[in-house]
């Protein structure tokens, strides 16, 4: 009886090794064949993503590096005719400054970037066309419609996703789409040519009294791909009480999130639980004006604020080095607009074969 109570203890850890070692043996078995199903369909396995998740979190990042650094030999960066845009002009290496910040850091914020008629364009776009109403809160509320115009007077929910299909038809939504600066910058930081991903806007609102974990307003980390890059675009003014977006200077980086939060797997984290690990001077929260324009590697712990004042409208553009993991709905470009895209299509259409 004692020497079974005395053995106790040392059962747990153990079996949690044990659990482990049988979790890491199965990802690495369930990959490579995830990988091969994706090549042929284009979507991929369920388990092979769960995969891809587990070796991201037990490895803290390395697998993703290394599996990075081989993806990169295979398609190596385009030789870009402009390096120009919203960022200004990045040609004769004037990139590397700010790719070499997304690497320390994690984020660059480029306020005001984006002109004010495009804001005003993307606005118009926003108060004319319906959005999915995402009140979050599980509600069964019949009364509530499943698409509806954003009234700012009166919102019928924390959040509000325009549909990606809609997104992609708009002119200044096409451009930045083949930005030469914001290419130049992905590319250069994904050290690949880069594939446009997850497009998407959305408004936050102050529906809610409490931040909405469903509504990305709690700390997490995003594990979509192998590696991206995310461009927010504030097109509205944000000020602490409009639901400022924040990250966590440097936690982007191999080996930054603590073991014992990667081992509880994709979770929201509390502040509490963020300034439990991180100094205060890092836990950041970007006020900016409308038009700014936020860099972001959210491989890094991240969140939208919760709304306490007027709503936030923000544009979300991505750029993968694979489209291997999570599958969104697919959207097809309508009709190709702006003269940018169209040109980058001639020159590079496997960028955007997701979406053309
Ligand atoms: O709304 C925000 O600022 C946060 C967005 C976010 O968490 C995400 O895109 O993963």
């Amino acid at each position: 009886m004692l020497a079974k109570a005395m053995q106790l203890p040392v059962l747990g850890p153990v079996l949690a090794a044990l659990r482990v070692a049988v979790l890491n043996l199965r990802s690495v078995l369930v990959l490579p064949w995830g990988l091969l199903r994706y090549r042929q369909t284009q979507r991929t396995p369920e388990a092979a993503y769960q995969a891809m998740v587990w070796l991201f979190c037990v490895s803290r990042g390395k697998f993703n590096d290394v599996a990075s650094r081989l993806l990169a030999r295979r398609r190596p960066k385009l030789p870009l005719s402009s390096r120009c845009g919203v960022l200004g002009d990045l040609d004769a290496g004037r990139s590397a400054p700010l790719v070499e910040r997304l690497r320390e850091d994690g984020y660059v914020v480029f306020p005001g970037a984006l002109p004010a008629e495009a804001c005003d364009r993307l606005m118009n776009f926003a108060q004319r066309t319906p959005a999915l109403v995402r009140r979050m809160d599980h509600e069964a509320v019949s009364s509530v419609p499943r698409k509806a115009l954003f009234d700012a007077a009166e919102p019928l929910a924390v959040r509000y996703d325009y549909d990606p299909a809609d997104l992609l038809n708009h002119p200044d939504v096409q451009a930045l789409l083949a930005d030469g600066s914001l290419l130049e910058v992905v590319q250069e930081y994904l050290g690949c040519e880069p594939l446009a991903d997850v497009l998407s806007m959305w408004w936050h609102t102050n529906y809610h009294t409490q931040p909405d974990a469903e509504a990305a307003q709690f700390f997490h980390f995003d594990m979509d791909r192998f590696k991206w890059l995310k461009i927010f675009i504030y097109l509205t003014d944000v000020g602490p009480e409009n639901g400022p977006h924040a990250f966590v200077r440097g936690s982007h980086q191999t080996g930054a999130i603590p073991d014992h939060i990667l081992r509880r797997g994709y979770v929201r984290l509390t502040d509490e639980e963020v300034a439990e690990h991180y100094p205060a001077k890092d836990v950041l929260a970007f006020s900016a004006p409308r038009g700014s324009i936020i860099l972001e590697d959210t491989r890094g712990l991240h969140k939208g604020a919760h709304v306490t004042g007027a709503p936030r409208l923000i544009l979300q553009l991505q750029f993968s080095n694979t489209l291997f993991g999570t599958n969104y709905p697919r959207a097809r470009i309508g009709q190709v607009v702006a003269p940018e895209l169209l040109a980058m299509l001639d020159r590079a259409p496997s960028i955007y074969r997701q979406y053309a």
